[in-house]
């Protein structure tokens, strides 16, 4: 009755495979999956551009693809241009003249409206009707009035992971619950327990509800591996300890080397499990900071974001632009070492899965 989802995608043109990507898939070379929230709506405009280059560099250095996910002039691209991912880099900068702009015409009484947004944060939800009616609207006045660009989240982006059977994906953390309030949960973690791909990041983000997030992944049946470490990260810290606990949290599971990390998603896998695999990397000592500094930051931020009526989607983006302020931008620092880090982490068990096991990998992807 229905096309198969692969049939119909192609035949409404809603997603495009860059052709190195293509090239990877079709000869079972590896591939590690990149988001692009991080490039539109995480970091600040130029530093933006920066890490998500280095971390393509990082990938291809040892002969891995990197696939940058995003939505470029109304399509899913898996495997970005270098131009179409400076083009989503750009608009993160338009982007934020544009809520400026939004919010000064809100201060005065005003509608303000600016015309779409230049880019929008695309979570996996989102991207159907998006896709949908950027592709109806592409021709005709329509075009002008909808928004066409969007950064994808680790949940949006491992829809793409699933489209293509991209086993390898490294971001920077995770979303998680929220601390306020709490039915928060970022779409991240359901998609991650559907979806059979190793996401490499340090831990969750600081501004979660950690303990909470912590919980939900087990829920979720999706395995919490430390990479060399013994301690659960959080972003900006390496170490998270509960409040009224002599000891930091710690993983379940601890793998020393990218092989053993491919070893455990294999088992996980032939088990018949069809969820992620989450490996934990902490941020790079020099840069790190403490949970202690950290939280006072937190708190001033979170009771801004309430005081502001932040809600949904514009939570994170906000709480991450506040920190990189009140840090003076040190947490700036610690996310791109941390990217750069986790990319070439998973560039190197992409490495392994693939090349040790390409006939396991074939035979487990449906
Ligand atoms: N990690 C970062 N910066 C970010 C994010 C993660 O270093 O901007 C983004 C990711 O794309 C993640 C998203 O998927 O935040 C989660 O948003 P939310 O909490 O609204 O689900
Ligand atoms: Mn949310």
């Amino acid at each position: 009755m229905f096309l198969e989802p692969s049939r119909l995608l192609t035949s409404l043109s809603l997603v495009r495979i860059g052709a190195h990507v293509q090239k990877a898939l079709d000869t079972g070379a590896p591939v590690v999956a990149l988001e692009t929230a991080v490039v539109t709506h995480g970091l600040p405009p130029g530093t933006n551009w920066m890490a998500a280059q280095d971390m393509e560099v990082i990938v291809r250095s040892r002969g891995v693809t990197p696939a940058t996910v995003g939505v470029v002039d109304g399509r899913l691209v898996i495997g970005l241009s270098e131009r179409e991912l400076e083009t989503l880099a750009q608009l993160a900068q338009d982007r934020v003249r544009y809520e400026q702009a939004m919010e000064q015409a809100l201060a005065m009484g005003g509608e303000g409206s600016q015309g779409p947004p230049p880019v929008v944060k695309l979570g996996a939800r989102d991207l159907g009707p998006f896709l949908a009616r950027a592709r109806m609207s592409r021709s005709g006045a329509e075009r002008l009035r909808l928004p066409r660009y969007g950064g994808t989240t680790v949940g949006a982006t491992l829809v793409a992971c699933r489209l293509t059977g991209i086993r390898v994906f490294a971001t920077g953390g995770i979303g998680g619950v929220h601390r306020d309030p709490a039915y928060d949960v970022s779409g991240d973690l359901p998609q991650l327990s559907i979806s059979p791909v190793i996401v490499v990041a340090a831990g969750v983000k600081s501004i979660l509800h950690v303990e909470a997030t912590f919980e939900y992944l087990e829920t979720l049946g999706i395995p919490v591996i430390g990479y060399q470490t013994d301690t659960f990260p959080v972003f900006y810290a390496r170490e998270y300890r509960p409040k009224g606990s002599p000891r930091p949290l710690k993983v379940p599971y601890r793998a020393d080397s990218p092989g053993e990390v491919a070893e455990m998603a294999l088992a996980h896998w032939a088990l018949g499990m069809q969820s992620g695999v989450l490996v934990v990397v902490p941020p790079p000592a020099d840069v790190a900071l403490s949970w202690e500094e950290l939280e006072t930051w937190m708190s001033q931020a979170m009771a801004e974001a309430r005081r502001l009526g932040k809600r949904g989607p514009e939570v994170t983006p906000f709480l991450l632009d506040r920190l990189q302020t009140l840090s003076e931008g040190r947490t700036v620092e610690v996310n791109v070492a941390l990217l750069r880090n986790n990319a070439q982490v998973a560039r190197d068990i992409a490495r392994a899965l693939y090349h040790t096991y390409p006939k396991h990998l074939a035979s487990s992807s449906s």
